[in-house]
């Protein structure tokens, strides 16, 4: 596969998720690395993505970036705006930037992620970063067609340890004090720390990298940090838990957006006989 090919099998699953998924199926794919970035808008996420990019790419790794965009259709600013923040890799053949909008995919985004994922598994990349913004439920659900995920907050922008939404810490596996350069920071990485404390231990304690993503401070223990986690997942045999937790999520939203999709369209009134049309029609399906 080409990158031309691969752009092309991505407006498949976007366009036609069932012919998308369908040709997905016979593909080889490769076990990559797939890492989550996700925090609050303008964090710094496209920034510190750009700043990784240069990490796998100076060791020869291979790189996949998929970036949601929360709130823009494909023309909009955000992704004109990733896609000028990370255009020093736009010439670079070692690497893929694609930009999703969240809304108006069909089947939803998180399907097209997860799809999107395994196409760029199948084209091959050593590495998968995926950014979105972790704003909502539907976000934190990304998160988990990640192995490893990496929460990045910065101080002065809200990111106040009590207020985050709940569910958005559970799912860190290391965290990032981005913007170290502005007052705060220390503070931030106290109550994040104060936060751990009290979180149950399950042998891996989320690492919390300072990061200046600007100024590409802090990248490289970032980099060894997400090294150590996948590290970690692989020795204590967790990995094979978070592919089959990606799995589920997967399967889970593409049945779901199946369900939703053939209630609506379902001719019956009464509770019972949508109950039998979805279960028929699902049958018919597979
Ligand atoms: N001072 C400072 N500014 C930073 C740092 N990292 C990023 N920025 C700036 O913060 C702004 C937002 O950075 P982005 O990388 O676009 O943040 P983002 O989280 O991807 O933003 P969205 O995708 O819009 O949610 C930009 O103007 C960056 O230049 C940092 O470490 N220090
Ligand atoms: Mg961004």
């Amino acid at each position: 596969m080409n990158y031309r090919e691969l752009s092309k099998l991505i407006s498949l699953i976007e366009n036609d998720p069932l012919e998308g998924r369908s040709r997905l199926r016979n593909l080889k794919k490769k076990d990559s690395m797939v890492i989550g970035i996700t925090g609050s808008p303008g964090a710094g996420k496209s920034t510190l993505v750009d700043g990784l990019m240069d990490c796998y790419r100076r060791v020869g790794k291979t790189v996949g970036v998929i970036a949601v965009d929360p709130s823009s259709p494909f023309s909009g600013g955000a992704f004109l705006g990733d896609r000028i923040r990370m255009k020093r890799h736009f010439t670079d053949d070692g690497v893929f930037i694609r930009s999703m909008a969240s809304r108006g995919s069909l089947g939803g985004v998180n399907d097209a992620v997860f799809d999107v994922v395994e196409a760029y598994k199948a084209f091959g990349f050593d590495v998968v970063l995926i950014e979105t913004v972790g704003a909502g439920q539907t976000e934190i659900e990304v998160a988990y067609v990640s192995q490893t995920v990496v929460l990045v907050l910065s101080p002065g922008s809200g990111d106040d340890v009590q207020m985050l939404k709940a569910g958005i810490m559970e799912i860190a596996d290391v965290f990032v004090v981005n913007k170290s350069d502005q007052p705060g920071a220390d503070a931030l990485v106290l109550s994040i720390k104060a936060m751990l404390e009290i979180s149950k231990d399950e042998g891996w304690i989320p690492p919390i990298v300072q990061t200046v993503a600007t100024t590409g401070k802090g990248i490289q223990d970032l980099c060894q940090s997400i090294y150590e986690h996948q590290k970690y997942l692989v020795s204590s045999g967790k990995m094979t838990d978070r592919v089959i937790r990606s799995e589920k999520k997967h399967a889970e939203h593409v049945l779901m957006n199946m369900v939703r999709e053939i209630i609506e369209k379902s001719p019956c009134m009464r509770f019972e006989e949508i109950l039998d049309d979805v279960i028929k029609n699902l049958c018919e399906r597979s």
